[in-house]
């Protein structure tokens, strides 16, 4: 069969492989970080995104350097995909002075405006207006820049988001929010803290379109975001996307998420979003045996090359902790 060069989505062959090498990758870094907690060798708290891989790659694919992305505790792959290299990030991880904040925060609260990642506070919901402030900034200065906003279903219940929805809708804000609906907030299921289904409905009530879809559908929820970013970018304003998912493991990696069951697990393990789009490409001989080994190479040479640096970087000079403050 001759190769298919561009798909329905319009992606060539080489940004299809492009995707599943994200995908590969995000999942092997935080599999990786997690026998690392193990092993009593990572210093961060480690939150990982373990079965939500197709929600970070299918919004973050094709993004400009100058749009935003405002990254949630469990979103390590935006960083890696808004260009932070793997030995930064790995470097991050293990608070070392060649990391994004130079060892002087718990992981995942760093940012990079270059890069366009804005670095999230331990609040839940907070980015939210900061994302709603940054898209104000894009819209005054007639840039075509977006800002693409994670939150968790539970980050939907807090005041910050109602409130951050509200001024995007009023003043049709280019932002995406992309509500990352994995069931659980913590320990509390999601029936137990919201009395609609759907998070996705929120945004009527702020005159913009919500749409549900498969978040571990990785073409899915690219889609939906090619529609949402084209509609932004035109001056049309916001949309809320839930990608419905599941998280494989805790809520951290000391949580040992005893509120759940075993099937339920077993159930979203059958829905994996890198099976899923391995089938697709297979499916359409998209994706030799041989393609295939040669990306897992490049992930595993990726990753060891990254921790053997992280491990070697030195730690933090206690000099540094009253350098590059802001007043
Ligand atoms: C405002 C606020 N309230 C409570 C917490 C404690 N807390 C940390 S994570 C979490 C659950 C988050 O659930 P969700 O927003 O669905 O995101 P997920 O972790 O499932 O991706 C809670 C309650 C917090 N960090 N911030």
């Amino acid at each position: 069969m001759p190769p298919i060069k561009r798909t329905k989505f319009k992606l060539t062959l080489e940004q299809l492989l492009e995707i599943f090498y994200w995908l590969k990758l995000i999942r092997a870094f935080d599999e990786r970080l997690s026998i690392l907690v193990r092993q009593g060798k990572v210093r961060s708290g480690v939150y990982t995104g373990i079965g939500q891989e197709a929600i970070i790659v299918g919004t973050c694919y094709g993004l400009t350097k100058e749009d935003f992305v405002c990254p949630l505790h469990r979103d390590l792959g935006a960083f890696l995909m808004k260009g932070v290299d793997a030995r930064t990030m790995m470097s991050q991880m293990f608070g070392k002075a060649t990391g994004l904040s130079k060892g002087r925060d718990s992981a995942l609260h760093s940012g990079i405006t270059e890069l366009g990642i804005f670095g999230n506070t331990s609040m839940l919901g907070a980015n939210l207006p900061v994302a709603a402030g940054l898209g104000l900034t894009f819209k005054m200065e007639k840039k075509t820049h977006v800002v693409v906003a994670y939150f968790g279903e539970g980050a939907s219940n807090t005041g910050d988001f109602h409130e951050a929805l509200n001024f995007a809708g009023v003043h049709r804000l280019p932002i995406l929010f992309i509500c990352e609906n994995n069931q659980y907030a913590y320990s509390v299921p999601l029936e137990r803290s919201m009395a609609i289904e759907d998070v996705a409905d929120r945004a009527e009530g702020y005159g913009f379109d919500g749409v549900s879809i498969n978040g571990n559908d990785v073409l899915a929820v690219y889609q939906a975001m090619q529609g949402a970013l084209a509609r932004a970018r035109g001056g049309e304003g916001p949309t809320l996307i839930e990608c419905k998912t599941y998280r494989w493991h805790g809520h951290s990696e000391h949580d040992k998420a005893f509120y759940r069951t075993d099937e339920e697990l077993a159930m979203w393990k059958s829905r994996d979003p890198i099976p899923i789009f391995t089938t697709y490409l297979k499916g359409l001989q998209l994706l030799s045996d041989d393609q295939q080994q040669d990306v897992d190479r490049r992930v595993t040479s990726t990753i060891d090359d990254a921790l053997e640096f992280a491990m070697g970087a030195a730690d933090p000079d206690p000099r540094d902790a009253v350098t590059d403050l802001y007043a």
